[in-house]
């Protein structure tokens, strides 16, 4: 298991949230993610690395922006 942090633009509310966490939650091998609003940091804890592309690609489904890996 091990987590990773990226940086997320666009996220205002709950509803954010909740489109940010179902779409990275939907990757292969993640366990768990966790959104700060207040700054924009996700955390997702995954079985294994996961690749930046496939991060950004997740993000951008939701209809946000991974400014920061
Ligand atoms: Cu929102």
């Amino acid at each position: 298991m091990m987590a990773q942090t990226f940086k997320v633009a666009g996220m205002t509310c709950g509803h954010c949230v909740t489109s940010v966490t179902d779409s990275l939650s939907k990757l292969a091998g993640v366990e768990h993610v966790k959104v700060d609003l207040s700054d924009g940091v996700v955390t997702v804890r995954s079985k294994h690395h996961l690749a930046g592309p496939e991060v950004a690609k997740a993000i951008d489904d939701a209809g946000y922006e991974l400014i920061a890996p």
